[in-house]
């Protein structure tokens, strides 16, 4: 008989323990549902109020004052907290109010709270007002879809990742007949108030939705959102308004997390590099922080590339009297030709492994990519505007695609004032791989972005990097650097003497810790050569096994894993910094609201200090708006902010950026961000991006 019970899944199944276990609400999810992030100051009194401050100067651009007149000359509004009013402010502020709230572009960590603040903040002052969701992002202003939030469906989300209370989307409000739409939906719902929670192209709407919106009284107020941390604000005299969106930290954190594991594995199997693209779009902050937290032994980052200039070209032009174009901004080519250099130094210390990270947005800062991506954008831009069929329905394969830029290319040579696709361009491009090709070529969102999430840039770049490895290791200089005391071992044990070989052998025998094997020694044929010349062995002996061994050690193959981290990081439960900044963002919109702003973005100053130093203010979105040319136009835009290479942070990277990459015989200098916990004093505090940068803050 077997002593083993006869199992009942029903039984099972009700069991305690396998509920308990089995459900989907455990302690984590309830601690975060329970937590109450610490309020500003000013939202502790009963009321708040603006004051408008003509400290920070914008330059305004004449034609955001042309399309935005009732905007353009808003102020930044300081938000103070008060105990006492007047009956007429009383009656304003607490009137009855029903808002209207969407999240617009990719999720970021800490927009729920965003909600729970200002759904706190507005049923604090009337209980009666409504807080409507519109639903998969702006499609549902544009098509009514919106519930009304409660408080079970907000207590449900409270500090809590992703936008899944209410979705979203990447729909643009961006013709006279969504406006229309959208204004029907806001008199529909008798909204007072429409908030845009979204990134900077979903805020450059805000302010055109609330110029257009102001004859029906409807106040619009944009929230900083998005990973990629691209929105920042400083006025004329660097004087930081807005120094992160929402999000940013989160992701990083958990990228960085992942990415740290990844320097853990591989300096204990001692076999891959692995090669991390981390999201970001054109903007390198993500790929910037995730250097600060892990130290991973390489970070390319893309706004430095830009700068480049090959000084040696330079050198050599001026020597032949020449100008040499090329010689500025890098090259795919010469960008594999670094990462290779990197790779071949850590191996020559006997470290053929290692961890890359590489911004998404790569590609936009590498010369040769950028022209196409411009041109392309315009090509698509310029087809969808003056035909029936989009670009991509129009042309639905690459071959299809391909054929139309060959007839473009065709007209160049045809019409010189055609300068959009020219021959040179066509050659170029068919010279690109087909995956890549299908990858610049695909469909851009609303806003006209480039999808760059979408484009294996890493299997490009990888592709290069290979392919000059093999080089290198044919050339013999790609090898891996063998530890003298393993040699010397190896070579003993099997009866041997060392010094006897170890000349013939290596380059740098008796110079260094690790031995490089002589370029010349490439195969099992060129070592026997080196032998026999050097007499240590006959033309008719066998080379010592120990020997041999030896020399296939020193022959590196390079082998990588490939990892993209970006929706998963985007999905994390926020980090207390994103859960407090958020929820101070809800309570400073609402602010806003209640004193009549329109046209402005919340936002909260002194970030890098202590929570109890944090400032709500109002940033007024016109008067940031430039032009910027967008779908082959130019179009009034909030300006994207890219790393900036003078920035401390950036500096800090730069500096390290030898002791990281650890190209010497002692240990990796790789740093542990650990694991996001929700409370606890392992999580870091805040970006460390932003704690350096704020060491240049400009004092007011
Ligand atoms: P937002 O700019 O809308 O915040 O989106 C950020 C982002 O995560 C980028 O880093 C990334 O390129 C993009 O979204 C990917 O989203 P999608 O798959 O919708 O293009």
């Amino acid at each position: 008989m077997s002593g083993k019970k006869t199992i009942n899944i029903e039984d099972i199944l009700n069991h305690p323990t396998v509920q308990r276990v089995t459900d989907n609400i455990n302690a984590e999810l309830m601690e975060r549902r329970n937590y109450s992030p610490p309020a500003s100051d000013a939202f502790g009194r009963k009321y708040t109020v603006l004051k408008e401050t003509g400290r920070y100067k914008f330059t305004l651009d004449q034609e955001a004052r042309r399309q935005l007149p009732e905007l353009i000359d808003n102020k930044v509004q300081m938000i103070e907290g008060l105990d006492k009013a007047d009956q007429s402010f009383v009656e304003q502020y607490v009137k009855k109010r029903n808002i209207g709230i969407v999240f617009s572009g990719g999720p970021a960590p800490g927009g729920h709270n965003v909600i729970a603040g200002l759904y706190d903040a507005a049923k604090r002052a009337n209980a009666e007002s409504k807080i409507f969701g519109f639903l998969v992002g702006p499609d549902g202003i544009i098509e009514n879809e919106a519930i009304e939030l409660s408080d079970g469906l907000v207590d449900a989300y409270r500090n809590l990742g992703g936008f899944t209370m209410i979705k979203t989307g990447r729909t643009k409000i961006d013709t006279q007949e969504k406006m229309k739409l959208s204004k029907e939906t806001c008199r529909k719902l008798n909204l007072d108030a429409l908030v845009i929670v979204g990134g900077d192209d979903s805020n450059t709407n805000a302010a055109f939705l609330a110029q257009a919106m102001i004859a029906d009284n409807v106040q619009v107020i944009g929230v900083p959102k998005t990973i990629d941390g691209d929105i920042q604000v400083r006025d004329d005299e660097g004087h930081v308004l807005c120094a992160m969106s929402f999000g940013f930290h989160t992701a990083a954190r958990a990228f960085a997390g992942s990415i740290s594991n990844l320097c853990t594995d591989s300096s204990s199997d001692v076999k891959y590099w692995h090669i991390c693209k981390v999201m970001g779009r054109v903007a390198s902050h993500l790929a910037l922080e995730v250097a600060l937290q892990t130290h991973a032994n390489m970070t390319l980052i893309g706004e430095d590339l830009a700068n480049y200039v090959d000084m040696n070209r330079l050198e050599k032009a001026k020597q032949q009297g020449k100008a040499d174009y090329h010689a500025y901004g890098m090259t795919l080519r010469h960008l594999s030709r670094v990462i290779c250099d990197g790779i071949v130094r850590r191996a020559a210390v006997g470290k053929n492994y290692g961890v890359i990270v590489i911004p998404e947005g790569i590609l936009e800062f590498i010369n040769e990519i950028q022209v196409f991506i411009i041109k392309l954008n315009t090509i698509i831009a310029e087809y969808n505007q003056t035909h029936d069929k989009d670009f991509h329905s129009a042309f639905p394969h690459l071959e299809d695609k391909l054929d139309h830029l060959r007839r473009l290319a065709q007209r160049s040579r045809e019409d010189a004032s055609f300068k959009l696709w020219n021959t040179r361009d066509d050659d170029l491009f068919n010279d690109v791989a087909a995956f890549f090709q299908e990858g610049l070529l695909m469909e851009r969102d609303s806003h006209g972005n480039f999808p760059f999430s979408q484009v294996e840039t890493e299997k490009v770049l990888m592709g290069l990097v290979k392919d000059y490895l093999n080089i290198l290791k044919e050339e013999g200089v790609y090898k891996i650097g063998i530890l003298k005391d393993y040699y010397r071992k190896t070579l003993e044990d099997a009866g041997y003497d060392p010094d006897r070989y170890g000349s013939v052998l290596f380059e740098n025998y008796g110079k260094a810790q690790y031995l490089l094997v002589k370029p010349s020694i490439i195969s099992v044929k060129t070592l026997r050569q080196a032998l026999e010349k050097a007499e240590v062995i006959t033309p008719n002996e066998e080379i010592p096994a120990a020997v041999e061994k030896i020399f296939k050690k020193s022959v590196p193959s390079f082998k990588t894993q490939i990892h993209f981290y970006g929706y998963d990081g985007r999905g994390n439960d926020p980090t207390r910094f994103d859960c407090i900044y958020t929820y101070n963002l809800g309570l400073t919109v609402f602010s806003l609201i209640a004193n009549g702003a329109t046209g402005q973005m919340a936002a909260i100053r002194n970030l890098e200090k202590d929570f109890s130093e944090w400032e709500p203010i109002g940033i007024p979105i016109a008067p940031l708006m430039h032009l910027e040319e967008r779908k082959g136009k130019l179009a009034l835009v909030l300006e994207k902010s890219i790393v900036d290479v003078n920035s401390i942070a950036f500096k800090v990277v730069e500096a390290n950026r030898d002791k990281w990459l650890a190209a010497t015989p002692s240990g990796d200098n790789f740093r542990r961000p650990g694991p996001i916990r929700f409370t606890g004093k392992s999580e870091e505090e805040r970006p460390i991006t932003l704690e350096l940068n704020a060491l240049a803050r400009v004092e007011e």
